[in-house]
């Protein structure tokens, strides 16, 4: 695993320029004198982009016999922006700094062109793109294999405080990233019925074709020796993009049929599936590219001239969540139906080829499709899958647990409803059809143990492990804070890039006064340009010296954003009281996107809006209080977030948040941690030391007791009086006196309700808040506690998690 630094970088300064500006001439058209600071980013990703594809060859041909290639497939990569990002990790950044410099165009400006890549939700599609830097990074031949969606998540504003969704028109003109590869175009079937052939074979006949084009996007290591590939698929349905018959004919919108349902299925991500075509949709898109990937890599197995029995010695799929999970009874069938193996055999591949990551408790999260939907879209799978399922049920299952029909209800692969119809758990079939399933933290995988899939850690001793996740250091921390990574550089040396635990040096420097001054001093020039931004996007003005509480993920109930306001308002409501006192001043900042049928959170974000206009206007405040609300969180704004957070808000109810990825972006650059004992938090105490952070709350265990005793959040509203009052003026019309009722249905459900134990946690919050306040008013505490974040995070290195991968999950290197 040679690693080299990006301090020689793969091209010279001169072929840069002559590379550079030939791009600008022959594709754009254009002159250095006369290019807009769009065309400057063009040019730019497109000569990398070269640099990268001339890698990706050479990688490609060291690949060798030995090595298990890795298939991560996933619904969702987050990429963010690739250029600032590239051009570290080549070496060009400076370079290209100078260059822009030396024709009037600021760096900066160029990169802002870029439309983030937000080709997915939130932790778990940036995980995925997380882990393709690092197993470049690890030089692990690995390919990624997702969608090509026209247009990522959704683009969010805000109008009069709600929520509204924009589709994000993300590459209206192509991506200079990205490289269509149409000769490696694969066909696959959809629809249907099966058929016995001559031979008395099951043989399915797909109602339709559907055409899989692989767009490509290079992924290089830091230093860019080393490259690997993203491949996203495109859908077309038909031969022919319109029907020139019909169009003669004057029937233009029925003439381009095959046009939108091709574009449709590659069309946007998560599209609504609360109705039966909305279902129908999201299945398709899994099977899409799950069938789409399986054939590129058996097409490229053969062309290596490998027997298809060593298929799952040479590759390894992951499967990132459920949502390809479909690939095991596509592999079934494959290997059978095409390939003409028997069902041992082909079983034997699947089972050894396929590892399954969970990341979610949640049991509406859990994905379950109906057996007759799946039937239907996909006949031969549901075959393959109910096969599947008597194999185990007769087979192991039995052996194991005899008749007990209760244990055998709950490990079958189907779910028997009342109506008749059956579901298809896709997790039992998972885990059922998989190597390794793992979980994404060690408090996570000993709950998806011992609570979700007990029966199977039984059976299968060994196959549940964990891998705790990991966030790659060369984008959070090298590129998106330059101030602490120069910091860095100059007290601990450059290797920290690619092994984050040389971050243990500057253990010794947190008693260093002079250390102290200049890591704060980082921070506050970080504050400064959030301020900024801030002014930009909200039209508030806050102070860079106060304290900068973030809360940044997605929206959901389970992570508690609407436990920070209350915490806000009583602090509203304390500044009030005694504003004389020495309150130490706080600018909240959230980003957060809300799923867009998901009413509560869009009431949450409602109520946070209107809470904050109020705040952000009484004068009485004196400035010492803000609230924020950035519109439209995204990779590319968290990069701009993170490095200005003095504190880190991960205060999901305990045992509800699977890791967190935030948590360690934010400690990583020196943010103090203010959570519960859930998820990735828990390790992260362990990593800092329980003065380094501010744990509260109840625990995973004290919250199933409160649950098993039937909670009622209403004695904690009633017994609180700060609660009360805090509860009270949502209810009352306080923050939106035109309305009064507008923010009454978020303060009921948390008085009647309140799913998430919010109140349960109230107090003890505020409680660990004070402490907050308290300690940032001691600057010398504070920022050793910061530095000794930044030293002891190096374990959540995603370089870290994919040697983890590499090590208990593929058997790869
Ligand atoms: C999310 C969890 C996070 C976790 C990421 C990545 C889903 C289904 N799960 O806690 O909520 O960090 O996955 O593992 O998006």
């Amino acid at each position: 695993m040679s690693q080299k630094k990006s301090e020689t970088p793969l091209m010279d300064h001169n072929t840069f320029t002559v590379e550079l500006e030939k791009h600008l001439r022959r594709e754009l058209g254009t002159t250095p004198k006369r290019a807009t600071a769009h065309d400057w980013w063009q040019a730019l990703s497109l000569t990398l982009r070269d640099i990268n594809l001339d890698q990706l060859q050479q990688s490609s041909l060291d690949e060798s016999q030995q090595d298990r290639h890795v298939c991560y497939l996933s619904m969702e990569f987050l990429m963010g922006r690739l250029l600032g990002d590239a051009l570290m990790n080549l070496g060009l950044y400076e370079t290209a700094a100078t260059l822009l410099q030396s024709h009037g165009v600021r760096i900066s400006d160029v990169l802002d062109q870029e439309r983030d890549m937000s080709l997915g939700n939130g932790g778990l599609g940036r995980l995925a793109a997380c882990f393709m830097d690092s197993l470049a990074n690890q030089n692990i031949p690995a390919t990624g294999y997702g969608i090509n969606y026209r247009y990522g998540l959704f683009r969010q504003a805000f109008v009069d405080g709600y929520q509204k969704e924009m589709p994000d028109v993300w590459r209206e003109f192509g991506s200079p990233w990205e490289t269509c590869r149409p000769s490696e175009t694969v066909e696959i079937g959809l629809f249907g019925h099966m058929e016995m052939d001559r031979d008395g074979n099951n043989r399915w006949v797909p109602g339709k074709k559907l055409f899989g084009v692989p767009w490509d996007i290079t992924i290089p290591s830091f230093g860019g020796q080393y490259v690997n590939r993203l491949r996203l698929w495109e859908s077309l349905v038909g031969a022919y993009p319109i029907d020139l018959d019909k169009y003669n004919q004057g029937e233009y919108l029925e003439a381009c049929r095959n046009l939108v349902d091709g574009d449709t299925i590659s069309g946007v991500l998560y599209p609504e599936d609360s109705t039966p075509q909305g279902k129908d949709l999201r299945l398709i898109q899994q099977y899409f590219f799950t069938a789409c990937s399986l054939k590129d890599i058996i097409r490229q197995h053969k062309q290596r001239g490998l027997p298809m029995g060593s298929l799952a010695k040479h590759y390894a799929l992951q499967l990132n969540d459920t949502h390809p999970a479909i690939a095991i009874p596509e592999l079934m069938r494959l290997l059978m139906d095409e390939e003409g193996m028997v069902w041992n055999q082909a079983w034997a591949i699947t089972q050894e080829m396929c590892h399954y990551t969970n990341h979610t408790l949640l049991p509406e999260a859990l994905e379950k499709w109906s057996a007759s939907l799946l039937g239907r879209i996909l006949p031969r799978h549901l075959q393959i899958i109910e096969m599947i399922n008597y194999v185990f049920l007769n087979g192991e299952a039995k052996e194991q647990w005899g008749d007990n029909l209760e244990i055998i209800q709950k490990v079958s692969i189907f779910e028997e409803l009342d109506n008749g119809d059956r579901m298809i758990r896709m997790a039992n079939l998972s885990v059922i059809g998989s190597r390794r399933v793992n979980g994404v933290a060690a408090l996570h995988s000993g709950l998806v143990k011992a609570n979700l899939f007990p029966e199977f850690d039984t059976l299968y001793p060994g196959k549940l492990v964990n891998v705790t996740n990991g966030v790659t250091p060369r984008r959070w921390l090298a590129h998106c804070n330059p101030g602490l990574a120069r910091l860095l550089d100059r007290n601990i040396g450059t290797d920290w890039r690619t092994d984050l635990d040389q971050l243990e040096k500057l253990t010794p420097l947190a008693e260093s006064p002079d250390f102290l001054d200049a890591f704060a001093n980082v921070r506050f020039k970080n504050k400064e340009r959030l301020a900024r931004l801030i002014e930009k996007e909200c039209k508030v003005t806050v102070n860079p010296n106060a304290l900068f509480d973030v809360q940044i993920k997605r929206l959901h109930e389970y992570k508690r954003q609407q436990l920070n306001l209350l915490h806000i308002i009583s602090l509203y409501h304390e500044m009030l009281d005694n504003p004389d006192a020495d309150h130490t001043p706080r600018v909240f900042v959230f980003g957060a996107k809300a799923a867009p049928g998901y009413v509560l959170a869009k009431q949450i974000i409602l109520a946070i809006n209107k809470i904050a206009q109020v705040i952000n206007n009484d004068r009485r405040l004196d400035d010492r209080l803000k609230v924020v609300f950035l519109p439209d969180y995204r990779v590319s704004l968290a990069e701009q977030i993170i490095p200005a957070a003095d504190l880190s808000e991960q205060i999901s109810t305990a045992g509800f948040e699977a890791s967190g990825t935030g948590n360690m972006k934010l400690g990583l650059n020196g943010a103090l941690t203010i959570g519960t004992l859930d998820g990735a938090n828990v390790e992260i105490a362990e990593a800092v030391g329980d003065d380094n952070i501010f744990i509260f709350g109840k625990t995973v265990d004290e919250i199933a007791a409160l649950q098993q005793q039937g909670y009622n959040p209403y004695h904690y509203y009633e017994s609180n009086p700060v609660l009360k009052r805090a509860i009270d003026s949502l209810m009352n019309g306080s923050f939106c006196q035109h309305k009064p009722d507008l923010l009454k249905p978020v303060a009921e459900d948390l008085m009647h309700r309140d799913q998430f134990m919010a109140l349960a946690d109230f107090e003890s919050y505020r409680e660990a808040q004070q402490e907050v306040s308290e300690t940032f008013r001691k600057p010398r505490l504070w920022w050793r506690k910061a530095v000794l974040n930044t030293a002891r995070l190096g374990r959540f290195s995603s370089d870290r998690s994919i040697a983890d991968y590499a090590e208990k999950v593929w058997n790869s290197k």
